[in-house]
C-alpha cells in the first residue's frame, strides 16, 4: 500500500472511532518531543493527531457535574480513536503506541505532572488542526477550542499535513476576559498556578492539604473532617478521574459555531 492510501485509511480509521478532527505531523517536525519519543517507539516517524470535541452545552452548563461528565466522555471519545488507529497500524506491520491525552501523566520530577509525553497542542498547531489562540488553547475553526485531543505515535511514514495558513483564533479576546483566575494575559501567556489552583478544586494540592490536615489536628477534629463534604468531593473526583472545575477558556471561545448564542 502507498503512504498516500495508507494515510488516507488511518484518518478514515480515526474518524470512524470517535475523532471529529484529524491531522498528521512527522515526528522530525516535533524535535522538542525526540527523547519522549525515543521512549515510547524508538522507531517512531509520525504522530497521528486526533481531537474529539465537546458537547457545547455541556461545557457552559452552571452544573460543574455535566461539564466534567461530558469532559469524561470526550477524552474516551480521544482514546478510543487513538486505540483503533494503532491497532489498525500494528496489524500492518508498524509498531504504535497511542499516547496519553492527560493522565496518565509522569509525576516524576521534574515534570510532576505539569508536561505531557506530547504536547497535544503543539503538535495539533503542526497537524494542521487547528492554530494557538490568545488562550494558549488550539483553537480550531470547526469546534473553537472546545475539544480534547490524543494521538498515536507510529513507526509508519505517513504523509504529513500542513500548518494553517490562516488564523483559526479571531483575537476577541472573551477568553481572557472570561478567565476567573486571573490567569490569562492573552498572547498564550498562562499563570499556571493561578489556573490550577481554580481548576484542581479538589486535585493533588487539595488531597495534600487535606491529609496534612488530618494529621496536625486534635482526634475529634479528625471525626468532623471525615465526616465533611470535602472527603465526599474527594472521593468523587478519585471515582471519575476528573477533577476540573472551570471551563471558561474553552466555553467562551467564539470561534465556536455556536458563537452566535
Ligand atoms: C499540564 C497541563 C495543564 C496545566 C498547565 C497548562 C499549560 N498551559 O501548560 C494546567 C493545570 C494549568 C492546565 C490547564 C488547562 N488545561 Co490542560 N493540559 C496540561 C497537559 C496535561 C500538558 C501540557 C504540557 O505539556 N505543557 C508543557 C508545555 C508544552 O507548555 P508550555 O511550556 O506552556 O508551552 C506552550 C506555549 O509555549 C505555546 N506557545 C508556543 N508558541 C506560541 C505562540 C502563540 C501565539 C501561543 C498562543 C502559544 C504558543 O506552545 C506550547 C504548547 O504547545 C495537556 C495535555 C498534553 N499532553 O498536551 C493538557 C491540555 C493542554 N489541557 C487542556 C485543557 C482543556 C485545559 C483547561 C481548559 C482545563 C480544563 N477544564 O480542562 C485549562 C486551560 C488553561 C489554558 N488556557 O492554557 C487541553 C487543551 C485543549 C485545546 N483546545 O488546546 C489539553 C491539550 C488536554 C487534552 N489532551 O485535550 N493544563
Ligand atoms: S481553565 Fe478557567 S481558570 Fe484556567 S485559564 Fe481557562 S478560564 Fe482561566
Ligand atoms: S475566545 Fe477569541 S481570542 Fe480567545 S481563543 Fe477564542 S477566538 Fe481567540
Amino acid at each position: 500500500m502507498s503512504n498516500h492510501e495508507l494515510s488516507k485509511r488511518t484518518k478514515r480509521v480515526a474518524l470512524a472511532h470517535g475523532a471529529d478532527l484529524v491531522g498528521i505531523v512527522k515526528v522530525k517536525d516535533l524535535p522538542e518531543h525526540v527523547e519522549s519519543i525515543a521512549g515510547i517507539v524508538p522507531m517512531g516517524k509520525s504522530v497521528i493527531v486526533v481531537a474529539s470535541r465537546h458537547s457545547s452545552a455541556s461545557i457552559r452548563s452552571a452544573a460543574n457535574q455535566v461539564a466534567q461528565f461530558d469532559t469524561i466522555h470526550t477524552y474516551n471519545e480521544c482514546a478510543r480513536s487513538a486505540h483503533a488507529v494503532s491497532r489498525f497500524l500494528e496489524g500492518r506491520g508498524f509498531p504504535s503506541a497511542a499516547v496519553p491525552a492527560f493522565i496518565p501523566i509522569d509525576m516524576q520530577e521534574p515534570k510532576m505532572g505539569m508536561r505531557g509525553e506530547l504536547c497535544w497542542r503543539r503538535a495539533g498547531v503542526r497537524a494542521g488542526i487547528g492554530s494557538y489562540g490568545e488562550n494558549g488553547l488550539l483553537v480550531t475553526r470547526e469546534f473553537g477550542s472546545a475539544i480534547r485531543i490524543s494521538g498515536v505515535l507510529t513507526s509508519a511514514d505517513l504523509e504529513a499535513d500542513s500548518p494553517l495558513s490562516e488564523d483559526a483564533c479571531d483575537h476577541c479576546m472573551r477568553c481572557v476576559e472570561a478567565c476567573p483566575s486571573g490567569a490569562l494575559a492573552g498572547g498564550g501567556t498562562i499563570n499556571k498556578k493561578l489556573c490550577g489552583d481554580f481548576i484542581f478544586k479538589y486535585g493533588f494540592r487539595f488531597f495534600q492539604k487535606f491529609m496534612r490536615g488530618l494529621f496536625q489536628n486534635q482526634k475529634e477534629e479528625i471525626g468532623k473532617i471525615i465526616e465533611g463534604v470535602e472527603l465526599r468531593e474527594m472521593w468523587q473526583t478519585f471515582m471519575t478521574g476528573n477533577y476540573y472545575y472551570c471551563f471558561e477558556c474553552q466555553s467562551k471561545c467564539t470561534a465556536t459555531p455556536c458563537k452566535k448564542n
